[in-house]
């Protein structure tokens, strides 16, 4: 029989915290991890030094499990790839690219590792290289995206692998948790939610676009090959009318430059890029992290009693 997400993580819900560059920092991911979740930190284009300060702030701030996400896109991915081993992190998320060179050194170091993939193709290498589940996140998620739904998606990798299934991409409360299982998944990630957590690092402006949101609000730029959901501002807006004019990499870099920073600390809410889920629209007002964990397990708790009835 395997072993579910529980088991395998150490933790109480099956319920992981979707990594978010430069905002799943040491304070959201300690208390999702408190809250019986896997708070996971984002390591994004940060260094080694940075990712090792906060991974000894979380070790601080809680006993319980917690993860570190590797971008694989960052030029510190490999040094990143050898500090979750020094620090004996339980478990190793990977994003926006293939993970397959590090997973034997990764488990031979007794990590848990769990890749998020786009795709049936990619998941299927996954299980093969050693990895322990993987995310399949749908493109309904908030910053780099794939192509593929989740409705579309979760199923057919549930089908195509033996390791469990963790949804990610449009679920922000109870009932996308079930939907999740009822797909196939034996756990969830989510981040957008989290965005609006009293415990999310972020500034007020950020919390507050998300809250004010509607389910239509949302826009992907970035390149064809790298496709960023962010909401909808005028920042996004030049972004996708350059992009279609045909404009350099350089000038769009000009633009995209320094516009995490601009959404995540200074708020500015015309020229920040506001990562974000197409599930905004259902995260109406701001609360802390255990209640959207409550919130979550509401919707687990159906799913086993619909198990029961019929
Ligand atoms: O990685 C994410 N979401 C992210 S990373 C990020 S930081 C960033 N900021 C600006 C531009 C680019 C990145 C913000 N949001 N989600 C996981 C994810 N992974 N989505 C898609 C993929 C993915 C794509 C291709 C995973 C593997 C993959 O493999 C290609 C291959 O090599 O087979």
């Amino acid at each position: 029989m395997m072993k579910n997400i529980c088991e395998l993580l150490d933790i109480k819900y099956p319920i992981i915290q979707g990594a978010m560059a430069n905002i799943s920092k040491a304070e959201l991911v300690a208390a999702v991890s408190s809250a019986g979740g896997l708070g996971v930190i984002g390591s994004s284009n940060n260094n080694k030094e940075w990712v090792r300060n906060e991974i000894r702030k979380v070790k601080e701030l809680t006993d319980k499990p917690f993860g570190v996400n590797i971008l694989l896109l960052s030029p510190h991915a490999n040094d990143i790839a050898e500090l979750v081993i020094e620090e004996k992190v339980k478990c190793v998320t990977t994003g926006a690219g293939n993970p397959g060179p590090y997973i034997e050194k990764w488990k031979e170091a007794g990590i848990i590792v769990i890749p998020v993939v786009p795709s049936v193709a990619l998941a299927k290498r996954m299980e093969k290289a050693g990895a322990d589940a993987v995310i399949a996140e749908g493109m309904e998620a908030g910053g780099h995206i794939g192509r593929m739904t989740t409705f579309a998606l979760v199923p057919q990798v549930s089908d195509a692998l033996s390791i469990p299934v963790i949804a990610a991409g449009g679920i922000a409360d109870r009932k996308g948790a079930l939907a999740a299982f009822a797909l196939g998944a034996k756990g969830i990630q989510a981040g957008t939610v989290f965005l609006a957590t009293k415990e999310c690092p972020i500034h007020e402006n950020y919390k507050n676009i998300v809250v004010n949101a509607k389910d239509t609000d949302t826009v992907i730029t970035g390149s064809d090959q790298a496709p960023v959901r962010v909401i909808k501002n005028q920042m996004a807006v030049e972004y996708i009318r350059l992009n279609k004019e045909g404009a350099s990499f350089e000038e769009l870099e000009k633009l995209t430059l320094g516009s995490l920073s601009k959404a995540i600390y200074d708020g500015n809410l015309n020229e920040g890029s506001f990562m974000a889920g197409q599930i905004s629209g259902l995260v109406r007002e701001i609360k802390t992290v255990k209640e959207v964990i409550d919130e979550f397990v509401i919707g687990f708790t159906t799913y086993k009693e619909s198990l029961e009835i019929l």
